[in-house]
């Protein structure tokens, strides 16, 4: 039986795989040792990517709607068709309406990530969203970019061992999380190592790390402001980079003067001498990577959070050093997003360009449009009506806050297109369902870690089902049909360009696994940072200019034991949602048996404190309510948890009653989350950590 190399993509990516074919079908997957990242491992769910590639769900063919919207009645048709009738529903919206009335949105990190961005540029449209943006990863691009000119991981896969390593609201070992892919991470956590994860939970992470901070959910900016007081009060700091390399060091000196550990303790929940040995730990072992995660972004204060933390790796000169976290080498040509497409008088019309600068307005790294906005402007027409959504691989009715609002929104549509591998909750409800290529069935190449791109890899289409086509695929032809600029160059020719300043072809690549260029450590030493100073900016001239805090501060999270005494009284407890699991990713795999097994149904986890107080036993189906709503989950009853916080998953939908409207609400994590202000004032995050509930047993 033929086996091909390729690289799994059930989550964002990167481990290398060895794929058995035959007659056009994926028979089993396993990882393939040649590869310098993940070295022969794979997780359960991509050893399982021939449970979801031959899935009897799978969608096989176009269909377009035969009933009223989320009727469930179908009518297949050809793809020709399918295509002609969508392209003519966008020109009739961008003729009618104008474009800025279309709106695009897909999921996270996939491959046709940066094509989706491509086509609303070409098409007019400044409203593209993911669900992730301002609640995951674009405030730690944007902070990075802001303070050192670029972005930073771990340098996980060099010669030298980091001394420390702190994992702080990140879960590694489990999510893989855009580069950093667990086998690496485990290898990087030797005996010498101070490993120090910080989370409310004892993650698999935590679990393996010297010293575990139940830090309380969205407070981490105190507890980086005290580190910071720490090293720069003890004298720790690397004095030599701080002098050579930043700006703005004595204001930040005396900035965090007030921010003591013992300041940070009472808002932390963290003991202030436990604080002061973690900065001292942190400072004082070289070379130390900080890792961080989603856990500092799915608050009201994601920005001023993650730039405290940002400022901790530069006062100790822990960058693009050895074992230390490093900056990119972007060896594949940037994606050409024909951002020069987009009329200005367009981009002026992005839902949240004028509120939240960072995310939507003309300083944003990548500007995409204010999810909650974007939805309120489907469901309302405030400040105008957004009529039609193309959706490439995304979910909203699972993995956007308050689905409700959604739910509103996309029925208050003149047109849904939905592209996805299965029949989701979100694609029951579209006017036209296209059935998506899973990563055997795609070419593509990817530059790794997202971001930093040390490395580059490719992948060619080895399997196949039935009419199933790749994302980009589809928009090429769309864009063909709409005679958008950049129509005539497919999605291969972009990759070629890519490539280009490599000597390689994609299917050299694929056939070869990675290209991997040796790592240039201390590129600052040559060109400077890219910032406008050419330095680390501990003091950010940038945020300063836009009214923003140009040096960190921390904002009580505004619902939490301290900001609502008398809510607490009756929700006790600190809610987060979301952590993940190794079993799923978000909300898709719950019809894949092998998978399910493991993970049968929506649990939360809680302190047996929490159990007592409640009256909750292992197992109980539980309700877990916020001042928004409640939802289901089985209780699980851990110690590896804060006493006064409580976790649940997210992402819960039931594929086997998926015409049951009311099993869409039943442990959906979403319907306890706050999709409304206050938000993050540069990025407008929402909050999805950090709120105010109580559990009760069903
Ligand atoms: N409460 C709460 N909500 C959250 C989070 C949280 O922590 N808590 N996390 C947030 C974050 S960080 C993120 S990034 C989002 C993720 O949100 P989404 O990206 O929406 O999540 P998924 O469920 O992974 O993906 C949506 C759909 O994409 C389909 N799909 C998979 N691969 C492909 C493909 O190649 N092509 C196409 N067309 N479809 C494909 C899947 O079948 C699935 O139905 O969720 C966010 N929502
Ligand atoms: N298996 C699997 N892997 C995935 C995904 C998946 O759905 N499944 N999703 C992918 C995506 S899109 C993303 S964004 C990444 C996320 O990957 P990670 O960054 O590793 O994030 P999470 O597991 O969501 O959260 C990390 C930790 O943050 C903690 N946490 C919650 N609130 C706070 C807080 O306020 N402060 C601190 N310090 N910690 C907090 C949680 O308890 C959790 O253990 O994972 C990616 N990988
Ligand atoms: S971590 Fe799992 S899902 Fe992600 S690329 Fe590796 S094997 Fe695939
Ligand atoms: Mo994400």
């Amino acid at each position: 039986m033929p086996v091909f190399k390729s690289i799994c993509r059930v989550c964002h990516g990167g481990c290398g795989a060895l794929v058995s074919v035959e007659d056009g079908m994926v028979v089993s997957v396993k990882g393939d040792p040649e590869s310098p990242v993940s070295r022969g491992w794979m997780c359960i769910k991509g050893l399982k990517s021939h449970d979801i590639a031959n899935h009897p769900d799978r969608l096989k063919q176009p269909l377009k709607r035969a009933g009223g919207r989320g009727g469930n009645r179908w009518q297949e048709i050809a793809w020709d068709m399918a295509l002609d009738e969508i392209s003519n529903r966008v020109d009739d919206l961008r003729k009618t309406h104008g474009p800025e009335t279309i709106a695009l949105g897909q999921g996270t990190g996939r491959h046709h990530y940066m094509h989706v961005v491509r086509f609303a540029n070409a098409l007019g449209t400044p409203n593209w969203y993911e669900p992730g943006l301002a609640q995951c990863f674009i405030p730690r691009v944007t902070v990075s970019h802001l303070t050192y000119g670029g972005f930073v991981v771990g340098d996980y896969y060099g010669e030298v061992k980091p001394e420390c390593i702190i994992f702080w609201g990140h879960n590694p070992l489990v999510t893989c999380a855009d580069g950093e892919l667990a086998p690496a991470v485990k290898r990087a956590m030797t005996e010498e190592c101070n490993t120090i994860t910080i989370d409310p939970r004892r993650s698999e992470t935590a679990k393996r790390c010297k010293t575990w901070l139940a830090v309380r959910p969205a407070t981490d900016a105190a507890l980086a402001l005290a580190m910071i007081n720490v090293i720069i009060g003890e004298g720790l700091y690397d004095k030599e980079f701080v002098a050579a390399y930043t700006t703005g060091f004595d204001l930040l000196q005396a900035h965090v003067a007030k921010y003591t550990p013992q300041w940070a303790e009472d808002i932390t929940w963290i003991k202030a001498e436990d604080i002061v040995k973690a900065a001292r730990t942190y400072a004082t072992s070289k070379p130390a990577i900080l890792d961080w995660g989603l856990g500092l972004e799915q608050n009201s204060n994601s920005l001023q959070t993650v730039r405290a933390v940002a400022i901790l790796r530069a006062i100790t000169g822990n960058l693009d050093c050895q074992g230390g976290d490093i900056m990119g080498m972007n060896i594949l040509k940037g994606y050409p997003i024909l951002k020069d497409k987009l009329p200005p008088d367009s981009s002026k019309k992005r839902i949240g360009g004028e509120e939240f600068k960072l995310l939507s307005g003309w300083r944003a790294y990548m500007p995409s449009a204010h999810i909650p906005g974007l939805f309120g402007a489907m469901a309302d027409g405030v400040p105008y009506k957004i009529r039609g959504l193309l959706i490439f691989g995304g979910n909203p009715l699972l993995t956007v806050s308050n689905p409700k609002k959604v739910l509103r929104a996309i029925n208050a549509l003149d047109f849904l297109c939905v592209t996805d591998l299965f029949m989701t909750p979100t694609a029951r409800l579209a006017d036209y369902v296209l059935p998506a290529a899973f990563w055997t069935e795609i070419d593509h190449v990817q530059g790794f870690p997202l971001v930093v791109e040390n490395f580059a890899y490719a992948q060619t289409a080895i399997a196949h089902t039935a009419e199933c086509r790749q994302d980009e695929w589809i928009i090429d032809e769309l864009s063909r049909r709409l005679a958008l600029p950049g129509s005539e160059t497919t999605y291969k020719e972009i990759y070629a360009y890519q490539l280009s300043q490599t000597g390689l072809t994609q299917r050299q690549l694929a056939e070869r696994g990675y290209h991997t260029p040796p790592h240039k450590y201390k590129k600052y030493l040559e060109r400077g940072f890219r910032t406008p100073s050419k330095k680390v900016e501990l003091y950010s001239s940038v945020l300063k200019r836009m009214d923003l805090p140009p040096l960190p501060e921390y904002v009580e999270p505004p619902e939490g034991p301290i900001a609502s005494i008398e809510l607490s009284a009756q929700l006790p407890y600190v809610l987060i949602t979301g952590a993940r699991n190794k079993e799923y990713f978000h909300s898709e795999q719950r019809q894949v048996a092998s998978l399910r097994r493991l993970r049968p149904h929506p649990s939360c986890e809680l302190h047996p404190r929490a159990a007592a107080a409640s009256g909750v036993s292992e197992g109980d189906w539980t309700v877990v309510v916020t001042i928004r709503g409640e939802a289901k989950f089985k209780a699980h009853i851990t110690e590896d948890i804060h006493p006064d916080v409580i976790s649940v998953e997210h992402g819960w939908w039931f594929p086997e009653r998926v015409n049951d409207e009311k099993a869409l609400w039943e442990s959906n994590a979403n319907v306890l989350t706050a999709d409304a202000a206050p938000y993050d004032p540069a990025f407008g995050s929402y909050r999805l950590r950090g709120l105010l509930c109580n559990i009760r047993r069903l």
